[in-house]
């Protein structure tokens, strides 16, 4: 890190940091716990169909979130597939296309077709309106995504639900340790569905689980996950391999241990940034909602083009060079994705505040994956490329790569 403060890789420097700086790196909770428990799950040789440290996670997830069921899976799509499926869902359900694609994925693998919904333009959270619009003879549910931890409105969503006989269901993938009403998301809705996935606030390794406080649905999804065994030799339905091993239940209770601290790390990186870049006209940092818990993970911004001088994309390719691997996360939002696309031809016109939220988009590395300092050096090198726009622009232009408009490219 010996370059001035204004060199930039995009316009020759060398790159400001060695080692690629990953939006959620994964997290190693409290590592001696997790090794002692892989030791005795060694010793016990019972590798998984819910052995003791599944057995554990869930007791103390469900404890945590306070909610009477937990059941984990083998990852956060399956979650979202099983819980469709453990409450009968059919024909259609409402859904944002602002999320990433697992949540179209999940309901299409089950014969359930997506129905794509605009977001409220502030909270990026599916928009009621936008959902009573959609609502058909064949709209079975609403899924409704926790996006970047923020809580749906799900006063208004479960309103909507209810005065038209429709389950809602909740995607609350990014959402651990995040709350709502200051109560703990994971029990609002019929169920909600998480993801632990190496990349999240909170994992283990690959994983997920449905939340609810449905005895039904909880004892449906067990099935569903164990190939629909109620006890040796006894099939009682359909079923599938969605089973979490005890190694990554392991993990789980590993990061448990040390999930508040994270959580504090990750609160502080989240306010440096908060510091830095309020000084940069042209970005706007979105932040949790006040009084709320939250696990401050994703560091999002907002880009605008014309107070920046630089376009969304071009700030990207600008920190790309510097081995800042920002992500672009949810562009271009599902609709706009196979085999949505061509299922949806001008879906985009009733997506407005998608197309927007997904043209300004831009998640910084946050959480674990970064120190305070590295934080600070990522708003210095945003803050000089804001100063350098011009020569910027002209290099991306220049030199044959092509700049990608917000909203029309890859
Ligand atoms: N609903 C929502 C709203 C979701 O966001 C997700 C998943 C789901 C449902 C489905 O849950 P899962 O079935 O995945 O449990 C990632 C994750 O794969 C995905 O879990 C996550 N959301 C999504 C937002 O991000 P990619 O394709 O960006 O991740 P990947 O594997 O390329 O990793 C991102 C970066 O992290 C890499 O550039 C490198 C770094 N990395 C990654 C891994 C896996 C590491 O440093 N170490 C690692 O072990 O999708």
């Amino acid at each position: 890190m010996s370059e001035s403060p204004g060199s930039l890789a995009v316009l020759g420097a060398p790159p400001r940091f060695r080692e690629p700086l990953h939006v959620g790196k994964p997290s190693v909770g409290d590592r001696t716990a997790f090794l002692a428990r892989v030791e005795a799950i060694l010793d016990r040789g019972w590798f998984t169909n819910n052995g003791p440290e599944v057995i554990e996670l869930e007791q103390r997830i469900a404890a945590r979130l306070g909610v009477e069921h937990c059941v984990v899976v083998n990852n956060g799509t399956t979650a979202l597939g099983i819980l469709m499926r453990a409450a009968n869902v059919k024909g259609e359900v409402l859904v944002p296309s602002f999320t990433f694609v697992a949540t179209a994925h999940a309901l299409t693998w089950e014969g359930i077709e997506p129905v794509f919904c605009d977001i409220d333009p502030e909270t990026w959270t599916l928009d009621p309106d936008a959902c009573e619009a959609a609502i058909t003879p064949a709209t079975g549910a609403i899924l409704g995504v926790h996006l970047f931890g923020n809580a749906c409105d799900t006063d208004r969503l479960s309103d909507l639900a209810d005065k038209h006989g429709l389950p809602l269901f909740l995607d609350a993938a990014h959402a651990f340790g995040c709350s709502h009403h200051t109560r703990p998301l994971g029990g609002f809705g019929r169920g909600e569905a998480f993801s632990f996935h190496a990349t999240k606030a909170f994992h283990t390794f690959e994983g997920g689980a449905i939340t609810t406080n449905c005895e039904e649905l909880a004892t449906k999804a067990r099935l569903l996950r164990n190939f629909g065994f109620s006890g040796y030799d006894a099939v009682v339905s359909l079923g599938t391999n969605a089973k979490m091993p005890e190694v990554c239940a392991a993990m789980g209770l590993a990061n448990l241990d040390r999930f508040d601290e994270h959580v504090r790390g990750n609160r502080s990186v989240f306010e440096t940034y908060a510091r830095s870049l309020a000084e940069i006209s042209g970005i706007r940092l979105r932040r949790p909602t006040p009084g709320e818990s939250h696990n401050w993970h994703y560091v999002v911004i907002e880009v605008d083009r014309q107070a920046l001088g630089l376009s969304r994309n071009q700030l990207q390719k600008a920190l790309v060079a510097e081995n800042v691997l920002a992500r672009r996360y949810f562009f271009p939002g599902c609709h706009a994705m196979e085999p949505y696309a061509s299922r949806n031809p001008g879906a985009s016109d009733r997506l407005p505040h998608t197309i927007a939220a997904a043209s300004r988009v831009l998640v910084l590395p946050g959480g674990q994956a970064i120190t305070d300092d590295q934080a600070q050096t990522v708003c210095d090198l945003i803050r000089a490329a804001a100063s350098r726009g011009d020569e910027i622009r002209a290099v991306l232009h220049d030199g044959g790569q092509e700049v990608v408009e917000e909203g029309v490219g890859p």
